[in-house]
């Protein structure tokens, strides 16, 4: 076997090599490089280097020494984070799970899948299908993001409206605090009312607290064969009466939007052109169609929304490789407009509350952005839209961030208003940290603090991310 052990001229990891002579380590400049940024793209990696642990005794004796030297660690799963979450620019470790990848056990009775943090989402859902269930949470990233990760982002995606956020399939963790402490957080118990859960905290926390090493994951039903349906809408207001008609006659396991602006730079980036004319606003929907019931529903959804002037075309999904096709408009949007290193927003309010809030940041950002493109797409169905700002060519990235920070402050200050979320899905990370008190109150955030003291006493836990301590 291949182990690369590099030169530790510095010290402190002179000490970890020599305290873990099996432990993975890289410091070539390429790996500092590709390890210490995500696919925000804003920072400059600079970490001190990378262990990549194979085992729960090798991460929990790295954060022992990290403890010891004072030295801040990453947790690092498949960098496809958008807040910056994962990013080591101030001489951190990064710890990387990509070694922990496997399947450790899958119980019939319990319907439970046991997996090492570092596994890929997609890989989740595989090991899933071959015991004939599914691993629900689904999203672009899936080929390349870990589970571990999407634990630490309480992740959601594009079947949210159907089976929840990651939250809901985490029936147990075992995780690393920042103190060093080993602990298995709720083995799977269906029913555990005893005290505080544990588990839920470290779910959306962002590497802060603890390192999830493995999880046991619950798995559900497959779902009945699906359609998938691309319809286009003259107006944005027509958006949530189209949703209510949708939901209200079928079992809808997505229900996505995106704007013209969005499929043009999907189009460009090798889509298949779906419709005949051009639109202002589509949706993707899936729903449940296994008999001629569910397909009569679907027609009589379409021709209601026809009727009514909300839907002015549509096409309904004839096989899986058109399914796929349609998919490939909403899915493909991030790594379309990726060259243009979009300054992005993902937000959240009630979806009672969209109408109006999407209403009033229409009206916002038409204004504060006037000179920008902004690409409006995301999980409507969820009252989660993401908003894409697109850096126009010779405006210089600090500029154009020091602009769209201007206008996050007001998206901020309608969000507190409407009650919202300046992070639906992708977490505060570094990127939405100077808004996080439009959805935390200074008592809740005082809080998190508090809590994160007792996690990781040193602060040694992704350092200045999430709120600084
Ligand atoms: P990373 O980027 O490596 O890390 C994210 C955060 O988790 C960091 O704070 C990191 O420190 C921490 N972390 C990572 N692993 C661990 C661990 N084992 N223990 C403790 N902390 C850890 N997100 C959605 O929610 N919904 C979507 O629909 C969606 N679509 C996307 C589509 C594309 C094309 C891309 C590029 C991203 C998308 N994302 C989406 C964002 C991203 O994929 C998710 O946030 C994902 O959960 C991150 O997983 P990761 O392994 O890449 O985490
Ligand atoms: C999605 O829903 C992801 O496609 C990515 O959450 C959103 O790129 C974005 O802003
Ligand atoms: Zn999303």
């Amino acid at each position: 076997m291949h182990r690369s052990h590099p030169p530790m001229t510095d010290p402190r990891l002179a000490d970890l090599q020599q305290s873990l002579p099996d432990l993975r380590l890289k410091t070539d400049a390429a790996d500092l490089e590709h390890y210490g940024r995500d696919w925000t793209r804003r920072w400059t990696p600079a970490p001190l280097a990378i262990a990549l642990p194979a085992t729960v005794d090798e991460v929990q004796a790295v954060v022992r020494w990290a403890n010891r030297h004072g030295v801040a660690v990453v947790p690092s799963g498949g960098r496809t984070g958008l807040s910056g979450g994962a990013v080591a620019a101030n001489g951190e470790l990064v710890l990387s799970l990509e070694r922990m990848n496997k399947v450790l056990d899958f119980d019939a009775v319990d319907r439970t899948l046991t997996v090492q943090a570092g596994m890929a989402l997609e890989a989740v859902q595989n090991a899933a299908r071959e015991h004939g269930l599914v691993y629900p949470v689904d999203f672009g990233a899936r080929g390349s993001c870990s589970i571990g990760g999407n634990i630490a982002t309480n992740a959601g995606g594009i079947r949210v409206i159907r089976y929840g956020n990651t939250r809901e399939w985490i029936a147990g963790l075992t995780v690393v605090t920042g103190a060093g402490e080993v602990l298995e957080l709720n083995r799977a118990l269906v029913k555990n009312s005893s005290g505080y859960d544990l588990r839920q905290l470290l779910i959306g926390s962002e590497g802060t607290l603890g390192i999830v090493v493995e999880a046991i994951l619950r798995l559900a039903d497959p779902p009945p064969p699906t359609n998938v349906m691309l319809l286009a809408l003259p107006s944005f207001e027509v958006l949530m009466q189209v949703f209510a008609e949708f939901r209200g006659r079928l079992r809808l396991e997505a229900f996505e939007f995106f704007t013209d602006l969005a499929l043009r730079h999907v189009l460009a980036h090798g889509a298949q052109k779906p419709l005949e004319d051009e639109y202002p606003y589509y949706v993707v929907t899936e729903f449940a169609s296994d008999d001629e019931a569910t397909e009569a529903a679907a027609m009589a959804a379409f021709e209601h929304c026809m009727e009514q002037g909300w839907v002015a075309d549509g096409v309904i999904s004839q096989s899986d490789a058109q399914a796929q096709q349609i998919w490939r408009l909403r899915e493909g949007i991030t790594e379309a407009v990726a060259r243009y290193k979009p300054y992005k927003n993902d937000i959240s309010v009630r979806i009672s509350a969209m109408p109006a809030f999407l209403a009033q940041t229409q009206a916002l950002l038409g204004e504060a952005y006037p000179h920008f493109e902004v690409v409006w797409f995301g999980h409507i169905g969820d009252g989660n839209l993401h908003i894409n700002v697109l850096k126009p060519d010779g405006t210089s990235d600090a500029e154009f961030v020091t602009q769209c920070e201007q206008v996050t402050k007001l998206l901020a200050q309608a969000l507190l208003a409407h009650g919202g979320s300046i992070s639906a899905e992708h977490g505060i990370g570094l990127v939405k940290k100077p808004y996080l008190s439009s959805t935390r109150s200074a008592a809740e955030i005082e809080l998190m603090r508090g809590i994160r003291r007792v996690f990781d006493p040193n602060g040694i836990l992704n350092p200045g991310k999430l709120f600084d301590a």
